[in-house]
């Protein structure tokens, strides 16, 4: 059997679990998390992702591989990266990047030794034959010294690397112990002699947790963009952003804010032909891991988004592309709102909905709902306390799953109406509002025909467009 078919198989097996997304990208099977080394090579988009092929729990971490000529429909590649036994990465082919180095296609990743991955070091392995098998560096680890000022830690991972004029920079993501997460930065003229400058940026542990991950960094509209993932004992894993100014390799914050509010985890951007800045993330699982072994899968990515800057605030807007997926549209204007729940006459369980809301006071939306309505999945504004709040406490099976609300503060410019795109894929619900707040959330329907939609609130639904989604995978 060869690898497509292989992965075909197991993607077939898995097609009628309809907590499965079906337009937004997944592994064949088994556990995936971090998108790492998106790159755009002869016209096509690169996917290569964190992923153990051994089971759907986090383990042994894999690069998995997926290609796309439209960065919406994705094609499985064989494994990039595996753990080579008495190597560097012997334990874990952990997060990182990729690169072209005249035209020499490069990943650098870190590379994880000891039964907790607790030696982190940084490894080179570069592509012959167009990015499909991997070469590691003989010579690996390329860097493993942590910096002194870090103190007693181990997190010392997934590099980003890009390149001005003659030289290459790097983050590598850690913490200053009993300060909070960090990024360290890093030159060099190869990819392979690495020479420490300075701390780029280090968080407060209380706001932005003990250790940072996956750190981005790149120009946007004229300022600079630093994204990181953070988490800690005072912080549930959140992605932060930071704008500002980058000179002389010093960066010097001017805004920050939280990416997403909800299950959205780090995070990973590429530059392509068109010149776009696109991020991509994890959708973590919010049901227990005993769930998702019996699903036989974990994990998704978040569908493409195209950042730029509004207002000074990072804006993330779906891939145009992703327009390509819409099938029969259902569309409604001018809905006047009472508080109890109008049922819209559409269903489905993959659907690009966008709604404009002129809000008096709490509007909503009612997604997933069962047709008595026992099941259902609630997201509403509050315009007084400027908070969009995701009610999971109805959402479905409370066996292992965060029946938790998700809320997000999201501040109305004066005169501005709500508006929200929603990308519900079975257990994803991607939200957007005004393009700048996300929340992210999973919610895991008992019954397949949870289907249903309703409204409510006070004030006026402006505008209700919903989009029947077609599925990506042949399977
Ligand atoms: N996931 C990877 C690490 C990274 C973490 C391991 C973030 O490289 O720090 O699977 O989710």
């Amino acid at each position: 059997m060869t690898t497509s078919d292989h992965f075909a198989e197991q993607r077939r097996k898995l097609a009628n679990d309809f907590h499965r997304p079906t337009y937004h990208f997944t592994s064949p099977s088994n556990w995936m998390n971090d998108p790492n080394g998106v790159i755009q090579w002869g016209g096509k988009y690169h996917l290569f992702y964190q992923y153990n092929p051994n089971g759907a729990f986090w383990g042994t971490m894999h690069w998995g591989h997926a290609v796309s000529d439209d960065l919406i429909r994705w094609v499985d590649l064989p494994i990039a990266l595996a753990p080579t036994p008495d190597s560097p990465d012997e334990s874990g082919c952990f997060s990182g990047c990729a690169v072209n180095n005249g035209g020499v296609p490069t990943i650098i990743y870190t590379g994880t030794r000891g039964e907790h991955n607790e030696q982190q070091t940084q490894c080179v392995a570069i592509s012959h034959d167009g990015l499909l098998t991997w070469e590691k560096y003989p010579n690996n680890p390329v860097l493993s010294e942590i910096p002194i000022e870090a103190g007693s830690t181990h997190d010392f991972r997934d590099p980003f690397v890009w390149r001005e004029g003659d030289t290459w920079y790097m983050l590598l993501a850690s913490r200053i112990v009993g300060v909070g997460g960090t990024v360290f930065l890093y030159q060099s003229v190869d990819l392979l002699h690495w020479d420490y400058m300075h701390p780029l940026l280090t968080g407060s542990r209380d706001k932005n947790g003990d250790v940072w991950e996956c750190p981005n960094l790149f120009a946007l509209d004229n300022k600079w963009v630093l994204i990181v993932s953070g988490k800690g004992r005072s912080v549930p894993p959140t992605v932060f952003y930071f704008i500002g100014e980058y000179a002389d390799h010093r960066f010097k914050v001017e805004v920050e804010g939280v990416l997403d509010y909800g299950c959205f985890y780090a995070p990973l951007t590429m530059i392509d032909n068109q010149q776009r800045r696109l991020l991509f993330g994890w959708l973590v699982e919010r049901r227990s891991v005993e769930a998702q072994k019996t699903a036989g899968w974990a994990g998704a990515h978040s569908l493409p988004r195209v950042l730029s800057l509004r207002d000074g605030r990072l804006n993330m807007e779906p891939a145009p592309e992703l327009n390509r997926l819409r099938g029969e549209l259902s569309d409604f204007t001018n809905i006047p709102l009472s508080y109890t729940n109008k049922v819209v006459n559409v269903q489905g369980a993959a659907l690009d909905v966008i709604a404009e809301f002129e809000a008096s006071g709490v509007v909503g939306l009612v997604l997933a709902c069962a047709p008595d309505g026992s099941e259902q999945t609630r997201i509403s504004y509050d315009p007084e306390g400027q908070q969009l709040l995701v009610t999971r406490g109805q959402s479905g099976s409370s066996d292992g799953v965060d029946l938790s609300p998700n809320m997000a503060t999201h501040v109305l410019f004066p005169n501005e109406s709500l508006q929200l795109r929603i990308l519900l894929d079975g257990s994803i619900v991607e939200i957007i509002a005004n393009g700048r707040t996300s929340l992210c959330s999973r919610i895991y329907p008992t019954h397949a025909a949870s289907q249903g939609i309703r409204v409510f609130g006070h004030g006026t639904l402006k505008r209700l467009s919903i989009w029947q989604m077609c599925a990506i995978s042949q399977e």
